[in-house]
C-alpha cells in the first residue's frame, strides 16, 4: 500500500481530488477497483483486516477484548478526533499570547474532560488493551497533536501513556 502526502494548503487545489473525497478531506484510500474508502476509523479496520492477518494489532472475532477494541476505535475516530482538532487549529504555529483564549479555554476543557477523562477511566494497563494494539497507534496521533501545541494538556496517566508510546521504535520511524 503506497502513501501520498497532501499538504493542507493543496487539499482544495489538487485537480480531481473530489472524485475520491467529495469534501476534499483526508485520509482516504484508493481501493483496488478504483473506488475510494473514506473515514479513518473504517480505514484503520480495512488496513487491519487486509494486512494484520496474524492479529498482532487487533483481536480476533470472539476474543474477550473485541468489544473494548471497538470502543477504543470509535472513541478515537469520533470523540477524541472532534476534541483535538479545535485545540490544534487554535494553537498551531501561534505564540501563546496570540491565541484566542476565549475559544481556546472551552476547547481545552472539552479535550480534558473527554479524552483525558476517557483514558483516566479506561487505561488500566500500559496499553489500552493490555497488549499494544492499533488503538494505541490511534491514540498516539491524537495525544501527540495535543501535546505538541499545548504543553499542559496531556496530563497524569495520559502523559505517562504518551511517554511510553514515544519510546517505541515504530514511533521514531513514523514521526521523525
Ligand atoms: N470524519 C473524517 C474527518 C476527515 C477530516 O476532517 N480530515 C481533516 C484532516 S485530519 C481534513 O482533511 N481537513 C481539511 C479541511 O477540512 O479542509 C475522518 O474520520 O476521516
Amino acid at each position: 500500500m503506497g502513501v501520498t502526502t497532501i499538504a493542507a494548503a493543496d487539499l482544495k487545489k489538487v485537480p480531481g481530488l473530489e472524485k475520491y473525497s467529495p469534501r476534499r478531506v483526508i485520509p482516504f484510500v484508493v481501493m483496488p477497483d478504483g473506488s475510494s474508502l473514506l473515514e479513518f476509523g473504517a480505514i484503520v479496520m480495512y488496513i487491519l483486516e487486509t494486512y494484520d492477518k496474524s492479529h498482532k494489532f487487533h483481536p480476533t472475532i470472539g476474543h474477550r477484548n473485541r468489544a473494548k477494541f471497538f470502543q477504543g476505535l470509535f472513541f478515537v475516530a469520533t470523540e477524541a478526533y472532534k476534541a483535538v482538532v479545535p485545540v490544534f487549529l487554535l494553537c498551531f504555529n501561534m505564540k501563546h499570547h496570540d491565541r484566542d483564549q476565549e475559544k481556546l479555554k472551552p476547547a481545552k476543557k472539552k479535550f480534558t474532560e473527554d479524552v483525558i477523562g476517557h483514558l483516566e477511566k479506561e487505561l488500566n494497563y500500559d496499553y489500552y488493551m493490555g497488549e499494544f494494539s492499533a488503538i494505541d497507534i490511534m491514540f498516539t496521533y491524537v495525544l501527540t497533536l495535543a501535546d505538541m501545541v499545548q504543553e499542559d494538556l496531556v496530563t497524569g496517566k495520559a502523559q505517562e501513556y504518551l511517554q511510553r508510546l514515544h519510546t517505541r521504535e515504530s514511533y521514531s520511524k513514523v514521526y521523525s
